[in-house]
């Protein structure tokens, strides 16, 4: 198997201050690789969030045996009539799974005033301390990607959830849910468009949410809130080079 990233921005790479455009992660067998290249590289050209004049794809082999296999997390959805409505029950859902009220504010201000991050912040789960110390950068989940069986299973099973950004959001969301130390994770989208968002962790699953936040919004991002126990390396190691396949 392959290991496809790309990222996106606009305005010079993001290390020169370019804006996040797009990203995206996937893992592929060597059949399908110049196919996937070709469709992250229109992901990146073809997106609301702007012109992409910066856009890197970085391949890499992943050997067979260090491969880890999970099934995805079960998904609900939870309609919600408003943004309002919509953050008040992706708090309730943090809390019942171990998030303090503290840590689920400070996570909603920053993905509330985020336009430019490029992955996730990660917080403690109690104190809402920010972990990481990489700013705009964020840490970023890859090394992960539907089995093409599991694809076929699963989008036969729920065609109404068989779009390629829930597939994609559930690939990234599964694996973060098995990491060590991983409380919870709230994500909703920087994409204009996108007001859909989602709670997750390893018990309770993938819980989405309808609105998170209006539309023609470009702030968002993704919270991974951790235990007071983490070992930040040990975590990180594993988001970044861990391979994850979903059955
Ligand atoms: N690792 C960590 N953070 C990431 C990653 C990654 N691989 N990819 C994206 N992010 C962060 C980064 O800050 C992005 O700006 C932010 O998440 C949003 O990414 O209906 O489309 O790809 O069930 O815009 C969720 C709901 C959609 C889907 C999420 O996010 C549904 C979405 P986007
Ligand atoms: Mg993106
Ligand atoms: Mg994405
Ligand atoms: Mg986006």
């Amino acid at each position: 198997m392959y290991s496809v990233r790309m990222r996106a921005a606009e305005g010079g790479p993001h290390e020169q201050g370019g804006f996040h455009i797009s990203g995206g992660e996937t893992l592929v067998p060597k059949a399908l690789l110049e196919e996937t290249a070709r469709t992250l590289i229109q992901k990146a050209l073809k997106h609301s969030r702007g012109d992409a004049d910066f856009i890197q794809l970085t391949i890499e082999k992943v050997a067979e045996e260090e491969l880890l296999r999970l099934a995805p997390l079960a998904v609900s959805t939870v309609a919600v009539k408003s943004v309002e409505e919509g953050r008040l029950q992706a708090g309730e859902y943090l809390q019942r799974f171990g998030v303090s009220e503290k840590a689920i504010a400070i996570g909603m201000n920053l993905l509330q005033s985020s336009s430019n991050l490029r992955g996730a912040v990660v917080l403690n789960a109690r104190s809402g301390e920010r972990l990481d110390h990489r700013g705009m950068r964020g840490v970023r989940a890859t090394r992960m990607g539907w089995s093409r069986e599991g694809y076929v299973r699963w989008s036969a099973m729920y065609p109404e959830l068989a779009s390629p950004r829930i597939a994609e959001a559930l690939v990234l969301a599964t694996k973060v849910a098995h990491a060590p130390f991983l409380v919870a994770e709230l994500c909703w989208s920087d994409d204009p468009e996108y007001v859909t968002g989602y709670v997750s962790n390893r018990e309770k699953g993938y819980v989405r949410i309808t609105h998170l936040k209006e539309k023609g919004d470009m702030n968002g991002g993704r919270i991974f809130f951790v235990s007071d126990d983490s070992e930040l390396e040990s975590f990180i190691a594993y988001l970044e080079q861990k391979s994850v396949l979903l059955l």
